[in-house]
């Protein structure tokens, strides 16, 4: 008798985490968009939105939509920890070969994924859009005072933590699971400046990371206060060369305990 080979336990190709903060208006036709563009590639890919405790009707939302998109799962914050949690929860869940995160409002259309995931797969272990390594392709820019909070957000993160990309704020970055699964295991910032630690980290433990012009059209309907944010982020980056100069990042990944368990344990199947 032959045996058959079971394929089940195999993951999906593509992992695509969606954080979202009281994203009830914006979350269906994101949804709409990305299962869509799944499913006419042809990707094996599973779609994590993490719900970030929003005051509004987000998760129900997701599961509604969840019912006719085995593709679709959501993952809950108990309460609001941020994106940087946020991605952190979904990224360290994914089980996809190539997992990557998206804003949801889609501000870089998710078609573009395919030039992150063609990154890796021509070697990159990190693939990080930028809006600015051709800024023709922004269709929709950002209000000029964020582009201007953006610049010098950059200047910082080059002077201070000698970051060298066009673009280290962009919300669509893909990584392999390896990579994923070390960088976002010594993440510790859980709110808007974890991304310079994220791309600090991989740089630190050895990856190779690309830069890749995507494009962007800006939506006016930012979760972000560029001010009191704009602060943190700052006082975010002296925790970075903090963590940096204390080895936080040099420990081995399995001296690292890192509390996803609740999320874990509350990620619904729809
Ligand atoms: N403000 C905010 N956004 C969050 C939080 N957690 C996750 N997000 C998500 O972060 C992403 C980027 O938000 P967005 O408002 O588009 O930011 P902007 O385009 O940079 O101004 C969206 O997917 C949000 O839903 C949070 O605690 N606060
Ligand atoms: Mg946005």
């Amino acid at each position: 008798m032959m045996t058959e080979i079971s394929n089940s336990n195999a993951g999906p190709k593509y992992s695509i985490v969606i954080p979202a903060f009281n994203e009830s208006a914006r979350i269906p036709a994101t949804l709409a968009s990305v299962v869509e563009c799944v499913r006419s590639q042809g990707w094996a890919a599973e779609v994590l939105v993490v719900n970030d405790g929003s005051l509004d009707t987000t998760a129900a939302v997701v599961r509604e939509f969840a019912r006719t998109a085995p593709e679709v799962r959501l993952l809950e914050n108990s309460e609001n920890r941020g994106k940087g949690y946020s991605v952190r929860a979904g990224m360290l869940e994914a089980r996809g070969e190539i997992v990557m995160f998206t804003d949801s409002d889609l501000s870089a259309p998710i078609e573009e994924a395919d030039r992150l995931f063609a990154a890796i797969e021509g070697g990159a272990d990190i693939a990080i859009g930028s809006r600015w390594l051709e800024s023709g392709r922004q269709t929709h820019r950002q209000p000029l005072y964020r582009q201007f909070f953006g610049r010098c957000f950059n200047a910082v993160t080059r002077g201070v933590m000698g970051l060298r990309f066009a673009d280290t704020q962009c919300g669509f970055k893909a990584f392999t699971r390896e990579a994923a699964q070390t960088v976002f295991q010594l993440q510790t910032i859980e709110r808007w400046g974890f991304d310079p630690e994220i791309l600090f980290i991989a740089l630190k433990r050895g990856y190779r990371v690309q830069e890749v012009a995507v494009s962007w059209a800006h939506d006016e309907r930012s979760r972000m206060s560029y001010l009191k944010d704009g602060m943190k982020m700052l006082e975010e980056i002296a925790i970075i060369r903090w963590n940096a100069l204390t080895g936080r990042y040099s420990k081995q990944i399995k001296d690292i305990r890192r509390s996803t368990g609740e999320t874990r344990q509350r990620a619904r199947r729809p």
